[in-house]
Formats: C-alpha cells, structure tokens, sequence
C-alpha cells in the first residue's frame, strides 16, 4: 500500500514508498523507556545520527517527558535542551521532528530546521501551537491526549475506544483546519497508553482502518510501551522494557501493512525491517 504522506514533508520522504520510521531522541532525564540516557548533548546527537544512519527518516527530538506521572518543565528549560541538538542534527542532514506542546517550542525548532511538529497534545495542552504550525507550514502530527501525566489513569474511560478516540481525534483536526493547518498536513495518532489501558490499545490497533478513514496519514507510536510488557509478561512480571523491540517490530509490520504513515520507536533497525517487508508484502513486489 503506498504511503500517503502529508503536506509539506521534505521531497526526499515524500517520495518513499513505504510507512516511514522515526526515531525517538528523548532529551529528558524521565522518560519511561530511553530517559536519562540521551540528556548529554553530544551523546544526543550522536544517538540521532546513529539512528538515522540505522534506517530512521526523522528522528523525533523531545525535550518534555510524557510518562504517567510527568512533572512539567518550563519552556525555556525545554528550548534549552532541544534547540541545539536539532540544529547539530540537521546540519548533519537528519530530518528532524519536534514533540512539543508548546507554540514557542515548535517555532523554535523549526527555526532550527526541524520538518515536522508533533504535538502529544493535539492542539489541546496550548492552542496558539495550531496557528504557530499553520505559519510555519510543516506537517502537524496531533496525538489523542485527554490531558497531562499525572491525571492520564483517570482519564481512561471511554464509552467505545475505537468511536470516542476517532470522534476527538476529528474534532482535533478540525480545530488544527479552523486555525489555518492545510487538512492534508494534519496526521493523526491514536495516543498509545495516553490514558488508555491495554485493551483500549489493542482495541486501536485493531480497528487502525477506522482512524485511517478520517482521511489523515496516521502515525502508529507502540515502542516499548506498558501494553506491550503486559502482553508478554511471565507469572505477572512485565517484560522488560528493554526486551520489547520485537513484539514492537511485529507491531510495526502489522501497522504498516495496515496502512499506517509512519510508525514511532526506539529501535529503528529492526522497525526498518518490518516496514520493509510490510511494503513487498503488501505490494506483492521487491524492491
Ligand atoms: N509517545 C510518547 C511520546 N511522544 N508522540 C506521538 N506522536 N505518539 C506517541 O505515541 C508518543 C509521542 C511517549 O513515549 P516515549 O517516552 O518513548 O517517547
């Protein structure tokens, strides 16, 4: 199935055939799976170059941990830690992503050069983000997210996931319309564990053509997450979160050969091969 991209995307990325790859870069010292381990600047930069070299198309720089349980930063703290290792990145020719809430941030960063601005948020934590994206004219990945890290848990009833989820997540876009994003730039995300429990995952994933028929490029974020450990623990015991690549590679296959965009994770060499092999499978050709 070729990938529909967004809007706005550099020429090069638009003109691949297959979902794409982004590589996480958390420059945080808190985030669940990688963080703490990236907030040496150098070591950042060298992460995402190194990613990019393994088979990322973006690398997805974010300076706020979105985990349960999440202390905000202020916005300068947050500048701070992502505006030099995006401008160290794209001087290396890597496209770059930002994941921010913050209108500031993404203007900043795209001044820097990043190419995209992903927003766990939708547009919900700071609405100025949507006119601030539509000035900038870069794609706008908007997450489902009903509110920040600390009340994720309460917020994790829904009547229907599959309905409730795509029911805000078009209101989400609309809004990002109304405030000047071109549609075609607008690319959904389902919000993987941003209050949801696992079966609410799995229940989006399965149902992926549901989102896919609001008409956006969706982008698929699993890596490592909870549900994931849940799914292959042993005698109650999660698996460990640094032995999930390959339940998130299977992931990935199975996303992009349902139509997914582009797929969020942390080991970007084995994803690369999924999506590979999703795309000769699913076009019944090599490359
Ligand atoms: N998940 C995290 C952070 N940012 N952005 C998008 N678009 N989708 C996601 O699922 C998503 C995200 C949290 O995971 P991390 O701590 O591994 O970055």
């Amino acid at each position: 199935m070729p990938a529909r991209h967004p809007l706005g995307l550099p020429e090069h990325l638009a003109a691949v055939d297959r979902c794409l790859v982004m590589g996480v870069l958390n420059v945080t010292p808190d985030s669940f799976s990688d963080g703490g381990l990236w907030t040496d600047r150098e070591t950042a930069i060298a992460h995402g170059i190194a990613m990019a070299e393994q088979g990322a198309d973006l690398v997805d720089v974010g300076g706020e941990s979105t985990r349960p349980g999440a202390q905000r930063i202020s916005t300068q703290t947050e500048l701070d830690r992502v505006v030099p290792v995006i401008e160290a990145l794209v001087a290396a020719g890597v496209v770059v992503s930002i994941d921010t809430m913050r209108a500031a941030v993404a203007v900043a960063a795209v001044e820097a050069g990043a190419a995209v601005v992903n927003d766990v948020s939708g547009g919900l934590s700071e609405p100025a983000i949507l006119g601030a994206v539509a000035g900038l004219g870069v794609p706008y990945v908007a997450m489902h997210w009903r509110g920040y890290g600390d009340r994720m848990h309460d917020n994790a009833v829904y009547d229907d996931v599959v309905v409730d989820v795509c029911a805000e997540l078009a209101s989400r876009a609309r809004d990002a319309v109304a405030a000047g994003i071109d549609p075609r730039s607008v690319v959904l995300d389902p919000g993987l564990g941003f209050a949801k429990n696992a079966d609410h995952n799995w229940a989006l994933l399965h149902r992926l053509d549901a989102l896919l028929d609001l008409g956006h490029p969706v982008l698929v974020g699993a890596s490592r997450k909870r549900f994931l450990g849940s799914l292959l623990a042993v005698d109650g015991e999660p698996r460990a979160i640094e032995q999930r690549d390959k339940a998130t590679d299977a992931v990935s296959a199975l996303a992009a050969a349902a139509g997914a965009w582009c797929v969020r994770v942390h080991d970007v060499r084995g994803t690369r091969d999924a999506v590979e092999v999703a795309a000769a499978w699913t076009k019944g050709d090599g490359p």
